[in-house]
């Protein structure tokens, strides 16, 4: 049987169907759990249909959570969206439903549910939602189009990553038929708090770049203080450097109570193994570590400019 349609067969079943989706949500995250939840009220009227998480206070645009008691999961069916792997799972009851249900388009982590749809080449989970809700004739609301097209332009950065394939545009111009203010959409989700624009006017401002191309930026809690951020609202400033002509990777030191937190990313040279080795990891080209002082900060630098070295010399053989 076809996966959507043994996704909708298994759903079917239960009365009660709870959506989850990761923890630290994204836009993909809440709009493929809350695009599917509002695509299976409109096509199961019947059915009660919940999404569960904390609210991410500046996504509550997209959708609030529902209050789901525990009772709810006695008969439910629960699905989970855009989730690798189980511990990153936000509501930590979704394995208290009858069956489990995995839709995600990062590389399995972690192969839980028990069924499972996984297509690491869809450029978000928004977009197999849409499929999924083709494939088996439901209905799609506007409000279903609106918060599935987030999740699109979401995860592909406005269509710009090369996760987008011609199959994401043509799911994007089906959704843009529907009727909702993509203009309001766009201001809403790439509104920036004027709090982070003046932190990113101090990142630019400290761009020093390496003869290989590395730079680095020291955001100490005098720092951080000063411009009123806290370590977590840094996050927002990691790609700050990324179409600056020159660098090659980056390292963000964030400094905080007991250890100074690194934000790695790179064009080109890979870092997780780097990453790895100062007690963090994550992807090739974006990753996290920990390290403990800044002298620390300095021996990571080095090991940092040694890789875009390396890279750059590979490259010139290639
Ligand atoms: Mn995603």
């Amino acid at each position: 049987m076809q996966i959507t349609k043994q996704i909708i067969e298994t759903l079917k079943k239960h009365p009660t169907i709870i959506i989850h989706r990761h923890e630290r949500p994204d836009p993909d995250a809440i709009g493929s759990q809350a695009g599917l939840a509002a695509i299976l009220t409109a096509s199961f009227p019947d059915k009660k249909i919940l999404i569960t998480g904390y609210n991410e206070e500046s996504l509550t645009f997209l959708k609030a959570m529902d209050t789901v008691d525990d009772a709810s999961y006695e008969l439910a069916a629960v699905v989970v969206c855009d989730t690798a792997n189980q511990p990153r799972i936000d509501d930590k009851r979704f394995s208290e439903g009858q069956i489990l249900v995995k839709i995600d388009h990062h590389p399995i982590v972690d192969d839980y549910g028990h069924v499972s749809w996984v297509d690491t080449k869809a450029s978000s989970t928004s977009e197999m939602i849409y499929r999924l809700a083709k494939e088996e004739s439901l209905t799609i609301t506007d409000e279903a189009a609106r918060l599935l097209y987030a999740g699109i332009v979401g995860d592909t950065g406005r269509f710009l990553y090369p996760s987008t394939t011609d199959q994401t545009f043509a799911v994007a111009a089906a959704l843009a038929k529907h009727h909702f203010d993509r203009t309001a959409l766009y201001n809403q989700m790439y509104e920036v708090d004027p709090k982070i624009a003046r932190l990113k006017g101090y990142l630019l401002d400290q761009i020093n770049i390496s003869s290989e191309g590395s730079t680095n930026v020291r955001l100490t809690k005098d720092v951080l203080a000063a411009y009123d951020i806290t370590s977590e609202q840094t996050s927002a400033l990691v790609g700050a450097y990324g179409d600056i002509k020159g660098i090659r990777c980056w390292a963000i030191f964030v400094e905080e109570d007991d250890k100074i937190r690194v934000r790695l990313r790179s064009k080109g040279p890979v870092i997780n193994q780097l990453a790895a080795k100062y007690r963090g990891g994550g992807h090739p080209l974006a990753s996290g570590a920990t390290v403990m002082s800044w002298e620390e900060a300095d021996q990571l630098i080095k090991d940092l400019d040694d890789i875009c070295r390396a890279h750059n010399n590979e490259n010139k053989k290639g």
